[in-house]
């Protein structure tokens, strides 16, 4: 039944609402509070959520939140709703839209508000005030979407023989959105942080002609190079945590527990990372198996790597890479990519890169101001979401959108906490740079300094004891996602606590009486020899502060990490055929180091430190040769005699991508 209520006659009317209500008292009859269907009232919110499944086209359906921000006025796409008058929705406003496995619902939660500047994450409520409809999807096979999950899926081809792929899932909402959003002015941008990232890059591929600009926050590009799975062959075990979450359903419902809080003493105990697969139920997971069947850089690995992908593609989308420093789960990716694209960017101004002084994602957190000890001087996430990313979509992304006058590169020195705006990158490197890198040499009495060493010199020696390995920080050591874990932090970490060991060997300079600046990839080559025929190196390149440090004494004497890397020493000359190396022989090494953009200040020190485990984030090295360590045996591994070389015939050395 409908009652109709004439204004007048609204005391009649709300009478014979009370008689039609449910007489539970009288009657006796008790029906439920909860009514059949209820709709939350949508008026004090200043934003509209609307779900929608787009269909692939293999007839997949994917699930997309799209929030639409309300505004008042009608004019630029700028002027937002800011109070509780019947808003209307926005008009002509361009598309951000990002696809993850991580869940897109949660991806557009932040805290309990009407407000989109409360109830978004940072970086989309600025995105959602800045006028932009925020669509976030959860790619096929995870929570709500439908489909088959595979991790990090390749592009079709040898590696997918399927018709889909995150190249043409990306194309099919695109155009979906473009068609069935009224509020777009049919321009899209992607984004998207580490998995996120990975997916921006690959609507590059193939890009839908809506799609206008992208921005890749630390993505996954090339995962045995440096990224999430190995670096440079050495197996980053902990991510085996992520595995499990997000493969042993599709919701992450299930989170590995280990058996002590300190996992240091669970993977010691557990044996190779296969034993502890077993353990943890994890070798029912495909993606161990796949890990496992490829340690070495095949094709498997080869043919997804991202920057080999797009360097072959053209550059049609204007794409601003986002470096992170101290990223300690893609440093490799985003530098990488950039410059894999570069070439194809003939006017300088379609392929940027920004590099910030932050963890994974912090870019796009709340606070950059800090990361861990040290002290950035001012919120440069903040910085770089409104003088840098938003001004970039605008200028791409809006009607009659501006030229943002964005840096082909624009990056922070750290140290000496400034942003620099460079047309390239890197700005020093062995060849074709505009400043020749300068190799800084080790001495075997543990020296750092610019002349080579002449003569006989020696070596520094120390003995690595797989039973005994070298943490990568300070123990007790939390599995990776503990929800205590400081992991974020761990590459700004104060190294005394590794000085201090025996099986770590430390080289370093004499106080600096003026700045070093570097900008660019540091490459260490050294020569060393092994007792063994199988051996891992860890070269880390250290700011030492003064002893005594007045503008933060906290900091006197710390080491703050500013590039480390592994090596798997059976990759050293190809990695794609791993091979013994010969026992007691020198040997020369290579080991491209993360990219930097740092200051060494007057009154500090230049350190080397170089070690042959760094556990339990990496696997150990059983330093005795087997044909897949993933399996070795207890018996395996062996301790193993190191030296360092540095004379005039093995100068061992850094090469620092010095500029003026
Ligand atoms: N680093 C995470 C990841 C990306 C891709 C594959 C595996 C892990 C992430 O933060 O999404």
């Amino acid at each position: 039944m409908i009652i109709r209520c004439a204004i007048p006659a609204m005391l009649a009317c709300a009478l014979a609402f009370v008689a039609l209500a449910p007489a539970t008292s009288q009657t006796g009859e008790l029906t439920s509070d909860i009514p059949p269907n209820f709709t939350p009232s949508e008026d004090l919110k200043d934003f509209t959520i609307r779900e929608v499944k787009i269909t692939m086209r293999d007839g997949v359906k994917l699930h997309t939140n799209l929030v639409i921000p309300k505004r008042v006025k009608n004019a630029d796409g700028v002027k937002l709703h800011t109070n509780l008058v019947i808003p209307k929705r926005v008009k002509n406003a361009p598309i951000i839209f990002s696809r993850t496995p991580y869940s897109a619902d949660r991806a557009i939660s932040g805290l309990p508000s009407n407000r989109y500047s409360m109830a978004l994450p940072t970086t989309y409520a600025e995105l959602a005030a800045a006028g932009y409809i925020i669509a976030v999807q959860d790619v096929r096979g995870r929570y709500r979407s439908g489909g088959e999950y595979v991790i990090a899926r390749p592009l079709v081809g040898p590696l997918n023989p399927t018709k889909v792929d995150h190249a043409t899932d990306t194309w099919d909402s695109i155009d979906w959105l473009v068609k069935n959003v009224p509020e777009t002015n049919g321009r899209v941008g992607t984004t998207g942080v580490s998995y996120g990232g990975f997916t921006s890059l690959m609507s590059l591929v193939n890009p839908h002609p809506a799609l206008k600009a992208s921005v890749p926050v630390n993505p996954l590009v090339d995962g045995w190079m440096g990224d999430d799975w190995f670096h440079n062959g050495a197996y980053r075990q902990s991510f085996l945590d992520w595995v499990y979450r997000m493969s042993a359903d599709k919701s992450s419902r299930y989170a590995l527990h280990f058996d002590r809080h300190d996992t240091y003493e669970s993977w010691l105990k557990a044996g190779s990372v296969s034993d502890m697969a077993k353990l943890l139920g994890i070798d029912q997971l495909p993606m161990f198996h796949k890990l496992v069947a490829h340690p070495a850089y095949d094709s498997y690995w080869q043919e997804q790597a991202l920057d080999r992908i797009l360097a072959k593609e053209p550059l049609k989308v204007p794409t601003l890479h986002v470096h992170s420093l101290w990223d300690q789960e893609d440093i490799y990716g985003a530098p990488a990519v950039y410059g894999a694209m570069e070439p194809k960017d003939e006017g300088n101004n379609q392929n940027f890169m920004i590099i910030g002084p932050w963890r994974h994602g912090q870019s796009n957190a709340l606070d950059g101001s800090k990361l861990g000890a040290i002290d950035f001087n001012g919120n440069s996430s903040a910085w770089y979401r409104s003088k840098v990313l938003i001004p970039f979509f605008d200028q791409h992304l809006k009607e009659g959108g501006t030229n943002a006058g964005i840096a082909p590169v624009t990056a922070f020195e750290t140290g000496a906490n400034v942003w620099q705006r460079y047309d390239r990158w890197p700005m020093s490197c062995a060849q074709s740079c505009p400043s020749q890198s300068r190799p800084i040499y080790l001495s075997a009495t543990g020296g750092l300094g610019w002349s080579a060493p002449a003569g006989q010199g020696g070596f520094a020696e120390y003995v690595s004891d797989p039973a005994r390995p070298v943490t990568y920080r300070q123990r007790p050591i939390l599995s990776t996602y503990n929800p205590q874990s400081t992991w974020g932090q761990w590459l700004v970490d104060d190294q005394r606590f590794a000085e201090a060991r025996p099986d770590v060997v430390t080289f370093v300079s004499e106080v600096l009486s003026e700045d070093v600046r570097l900008a660019g990839q540091p490459i260490a080559k050294f020569f060393a020899s092994t007792s063994g025929t199988d051996s891992d190196f860890v070269v880390k390149l250290i700011d030492v502060y003064p002893a005594e440090h007045p503008e933060a004494p906290e900091l006197g004497g710390y080491e703050l990490p500013i590039s480390m890397e592994i090596l798997r020493g059976r990759y050293r000359d190809n990695p794609s055929k791993p091979t013994p190396i010969p026992a007691n022989k020198v040997v020369g090494y290579e080991i491209q180091l993360p990219q930097v953009s740092h200051r060494f200040l007057k009154g500090h020190r230049i350190m080397v430190q170089i070690q042959s485990s760094w556990f339990p984030l990496y696997d150990r090295n059983p330093q005795r040769y087997v044909p897949n360590i993933f399996t070795a045996k207890k018996s395996d591994y062996v301790k193993a005699t190191q030296r360092i070389h540095a004379s005039e015939r093995y100068p061992s050395r850094i090469e620092l991508p010095v500029i003026p």
